[in-house]
């Protein structure tokens, strides 16, 4: 199902259009992450095509004579991989292919499945990336594509059902989408009982733009050894570390796969029990790469696919990272200026991490309660428990019982209550 990483680089043109409204800076930016994606998938760069354009040719995306320009290209410098930076309808990817046979054109999402497809470690992952280039292919099922896929594999055909997948027809293709939910949603149930489990914790999610270094700052908060890549998509599981700053603040700190600009839908939606880890997640650190060009546009993606998962209500730290690779300090002035909010650290160098954890602490001493609570004097046992469970303010001993006034999270603050009231007659 998975083949193992492509031994023999594929070459690779990338064509993206310029509409109007976009600066050359930004247009620039995209073709390079599109690159980045590109080799991340195992492909060597040969050339960058693009073109201004007003109005989308629905026949190729692009204008007519560029299309056949580019196909030829392709064929002069021996390139058989064409990848464009914007979604291609099924019937524009048909019309290349009628131009010339032996030359494959995918578009990004294809392009963002096939990195998937090669990242996907656990079961979880592997079914939610094989449902959603199954989604993706369905309407791609022609005679002439399954052809074409069978003749050329590599980039774009590695779809997760693999090679015999791509011979079967809609109906059972339609059939395998199905099983695939019903296993996702096995996974879903497992993973609210094991939350349910982890309710006691104050749960918080690494999340943001891919590469931004969400791995790296897992591993440097909690020690631990997180695959970490100067690449696209390097994790896709989601890791769970307890992390305890005291014994007041003790966290649960997850770090997941990571978002890009126009990821497909259809990936969101079947790697919803992967984000609802992010979802139910009582504070969200949104990890910035504060040296990128273009962290007004990630961010907005960030923030739109919260939106889309549901979790753009909860609770939010925004954090710029990689700030030693700002050189010039002007441009790092400029950006606390706009990001007043922001902590600023370097991951990587273990720069400020004490300032990201006072901010974490604050926030959790936000939502603590304080509260008073009685038990019986015979309870010793009970009493000595709940100096590990929350900060005791004060003891006093009445004739009522012993006075303790607690301060900690709502939940462990709800449990002494009850532990409390259990013993009083
Ligand atoms: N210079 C610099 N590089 C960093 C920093 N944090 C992460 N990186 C690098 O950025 C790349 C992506 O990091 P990773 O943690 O895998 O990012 P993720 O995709 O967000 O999990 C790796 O090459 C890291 O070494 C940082 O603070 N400074
Ligand atoms: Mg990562």
């Amino acid at each position: 199902m998975n083949r193992t990483k492509t031994i023999e680089l594929e070459k690779a043109l990338l064509v993206g259009v310029v509409q109007s409204g976009m600066t050359a800076e930004v247009v620039e930016e995209h073709l390079e992450e599109l690159a980045f994606l590109a080799k991340t998938a195992g492909a060597e760069i040969v050339g960058t095509v693009t073109q201004r354009m007003e109005k989308i040719n629905p026949r190729y995306y692009i204008g007519s004579g560029k299309a056949e320009q580019i196909v030829n290209q392709a064929e002069e410098l021996d390139v058989q991989l064409i990848i464009f930076d914007d979604e291609l309808s099924p019937s524009q990817v048909r019309n290349f292919h009628k131009l010339n046979q032996s030359v494959k054109v995918i578009d990004r999402t294809g392009l963002i499945l096939d990195v998937f497809a090669q990242h996907a470690q656990s079961r979880e992952a592997k079914t939610q990336v094989e449902l959603a280039q199954l989604q993706y292919l369905l309407p791609r099922l022609t005679r002439m594509w399954t052809h074409l896929e069978r003749q050329m594999g590599g980039i774009g055909t590695r779809a997760g059902a693999g090679e015999t997948q791509i011979e079967v027809d809609r109906r059972l293709v339609r059939e395998r989408i199905s099983r695939l939910k019903n296993e996702l949603g096995k996974i879903d149930r497992e993973r609210i009982t094991q939350s349910k489990r982890r309710k006691e914790a104050f749960r918080v999610a690494l999340v943001g733009y891919t590469n931004t270094g969400k791995s790296t700052l897992m591993n440097a908060l909690t020690g631990s050894d997180i695959f970490v890549k100067d690449q696209l998509f390097a994790t896709l599981d989601t890791t769970v570390r307890s992390l305890h700053f005291d014994t007041n603040h003790k966290i649960l700190l997850s770090d997941s796969v990571g978002f890009i600009r126009k990821l497909p839908h259809n990936l969101i939606a079947s790697f919803r029990s992967t984000l609802m880890e992010v979802r139910d997640a009582d504070l969200l650190l949104i990890v910035m790469d504060a040296s990128s060009l273009t962290i007004d546009e990630q961010l907005k993606t960030v923030r739109e696919v919260l939106l889309s998962i549901h979790a753009h209500q909860n609770k939010s730290l925004l954090v710029m990272n990689k700030i030693d690779k700002i050189e010039k300090s002007s441009i790092l002035q400029n950006l606390k200026t706009d990001y007043q909010d922001a902590i600023f650290i370097s991951a990587l160098n273990h720069l400020r991490l004490d300032t990201l954890q006072n901010a974490i602490i604050k926030v959790m001493d936000k939502s603590y309660q304080t509260t008073t609570v009685i038990f019986d004097p015979k309870m010793g046992k009970e009493i000595s428990s709940v100096y590990q469970e929350l900060e005791v303010l004060d003891i006093e001993y009445r004739e009522d019982g012993v006075h303790l006034t607690v301060r900690g999270d709502p939940v462990s603050v709800k449990r002494v209550k009850k532990l409390s009231e259990s013993g009083i007659f």
